[in-house]
C-alpha cells in the first residue's frame, strides 16, 4: 500500500525540492543499459535525421562540434525510481539540428548503436526541450553514459534519452521503440507517473 505518492521532499542545497511521484533522490549516477556498452570512436560517430519522405541529413562529429553548443542543467528521472538533480550537460539543441530539416512529421524514433530505439512526439524534441549531449560535468560524456553522444530529453523518463544515439527517424504515424514495445508508456511523463502502458 502506497499512501504517500504525490511527491517526496528531498534537499537541494538549502532549498526544498519536490520529486515526481514515486521517485527517490539519487546522489550517484547509476548506469542503466539494456546491453553491452558500444565503443564508438568520435571519428566514427555520425548523426542522421531521416525525414518521413526518406531524405537524410548527416552530421559528422566535427560538424556537430561546429554547431552552437549549450550548457544545460536539468533534473533526470529514471522509471526505476531514481531521480538525480542538477545534472550538468553540454550539447547541441535539437532546435538547431531540426532547423535544417523540412518535415511535417509528428513523431520521431531515436536509434542507437546496438539497436536500442525509443519513440517520442517530435514536438517534445523542439522548443529547448531536447539535446544531443556530448559533455557531462565539464568532461566528455563517458561511454557507459552514452558517449560519444546521447539524446537528452529530461522532461520525460530517462529511457527516452537514447544513449549512443545514431539519429532520428521522423514518422507520420507513431511506432513503439524498445521499452515501449515491452510495456512501458508511449509518452513517459514522470510528473504524471506514466511508467507503463495504461498509466
Ligand atoms: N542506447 C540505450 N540508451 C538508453 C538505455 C539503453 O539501454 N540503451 N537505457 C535507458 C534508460 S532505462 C535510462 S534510465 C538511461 C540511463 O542513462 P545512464 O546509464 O546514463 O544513467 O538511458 C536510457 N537510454
Ligand atoms: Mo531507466
Amino acid at each position: 500500500m502506497n499512501i504517500i505518492t504525490r511527491g517526496f521532499r528531498g534537499r537541494r542545497g538549502d532549498d526544498d525540492v519536490t520529486l515526481p511521484p514515486g521517485q527517490y533522490l539519487e546522489r550517484g549516477f547509476p548506469v542503466l543499459s539494456a546491453g553491452p556498452t558500444p565503443q564508438v570512436a568520435p571519428g566514427a560517430w555520425s548523426f542522421t535525421i531521416t525525414t518521413e519522405g526518406g531524405e537524410k541529413h548527416h552530421w559528422s562529429w566535427m560538424e556537430l562540434q561546429a554547431l552552437p553548443r549549450e550548457d544545460i542543467t536539468v533534473d533526470i528521472h529514471c522509471v526505476t525510481k531514481w531521480s538525480k538533480l542538477g545534472t550538468r550537460w553540454t550539447g547541441v539543441s535539437l532546435d538547431v539540428l531540426l532547423s535544417f530539416i523540412d518535415t511535417g512529421a509528428s513523431y520521431a524514433m531515436a536509434h542507437s548503436y546496438g539497436g536500442y530505439t525509443t519513440n517520442l512526439p517530435l514536438a517534445d524534441l523542439r522548443d529547448g526541450q531536447a539535446w544531443v549531449a556530448y559533455g557531462y560535468d565539464g568532461q566528455p560524456l563517458r561511454p557507459e553514459h552514452g558517449g560519444p553522444a546521447r539524446l537528452l530529453v529530461p522532461h520525460l523518463y530517462f529511457w527516452k534519452s537514447a544513449k549512443w544515439v545514431t539519429g532520428l527517424e521522423l514518422m507520420t504515424t507513431d511506432r513503439q521503440g524498445f521499452w515501449e514495445r515491452a510495456g512501458y508508456h508511449d509518452y513517459g511523463d514522470p510528473w504524471r507517473e506514466q511508467r507503463y502502458a495504461g498509466d
